[in-house]
């Protein structure tokens, strides 16, 4: 492995602990926030399946970030196709269900005490602009583990509060440079880029990234309606 590189933070590493525990003992030791959601360590057993951790050891290729210098707050235009959501933060739940074991449903608390991640780096909108933006929060791969994946789940759905839905394939969604994200530019995430809590990822054009994410499903087959978007002919795996 080469050396650690400042701009990548202890990623690689990071990824390899948290497995170890997973697959090893079955026990999660390297991330305390995970405990803190679940309440007690009791619980952290995880059952072994293969294709995930299979999916989660892939070594995957990270996209180099940029320096916090590098950030453009006025390039970054709000793309709202429908409305504002008005989201009640205290009531607020995020559910995890679907094909998973241990269907979650967590508020912004449990959300915040998980490990944070924060990464600087392009948003590239289909309509032809893009802006450099620091994301901060959670790692989807981690809020997916908690959750006890099914063997044969394989994508999973992004439902927003506005109505707004996404798909992804399960890899791109265990990348570890996808977030759900509670932070933008060190502040808190403003409401029109989608408080509480959006998609960030280097890997995905501007579209999948759903912002006011209130519902994550996983599955074993994508349904008839793949995306918000796709829906009217845009591109699925929309990649960067
Ligand atoms: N729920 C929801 N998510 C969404 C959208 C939307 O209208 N609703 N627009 C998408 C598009 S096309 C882009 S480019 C980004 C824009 O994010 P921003 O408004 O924070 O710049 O959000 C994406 N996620
Ligand atoms: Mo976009």
């Amino acid at each position: 492995m080469s050396p650690p590189d400042d701009t990548f933070d202890t990623l690689p590493r990071r990824s390899f602990l948290r497995i170890a525990g997973l697959t090893g003992a079955g026990w999660v030791v390297s991330t305390a926030g995970l405990t803190l959601v679940e309440g007690g360590v009791g619980k952290l057993f995880m059952p072994v399946n293969d294709r995930l951790d299979a999916l989660l050891l892939k070594p995957h290729k990270l996209v180099p970030e940029f320096p916090v210098s590098a950030i453009e707050p006025a390039a970054l235009l709000e793309n709202t196709f429908r409305f504002v959501p008005r989201i009640d933060h205290a009531a607020f739940r995020l559910t995890i269900d679907g094909a998973v074991n241990k269907p979650l449903s967590l508020d912004l608390t449990a959300l915040q005490q998980m490990p944070l991640t924060s990464m600087v780096i392009r948003h590239v909108c289909v309509e032809g602009w893009a802006a450099i933006v620091q994301w901060g929060g959670v790692r989807l791969s981690d809020l997916i583990q908690l959750a006890q994946p099914k063997a044969e789940a394989r994508y999973v759905y992004f439902q927003s509060a506005d109505g707004y839905y996404e798909s992804w394939d399960l890899a791109s969604v265990l990348h570890p440079q996808t977030l759900l994200a509670y932070q933008m530019n060190g502040a808190p995430l403003p409401t029109k880029n989608g408080a509480p809590l959006r998609l960030a990822s280097p890997i995905k054009l501007g579209y999948k990234q759903s912002k006011w994410v209130a519902g994550i499903t996983l599955a074993s087959e994508l349904s008839q309606q793949t995306g918000y978007w796709e829906d009217q002919g845009y591109e699925w795996f929309a990649g960067l």
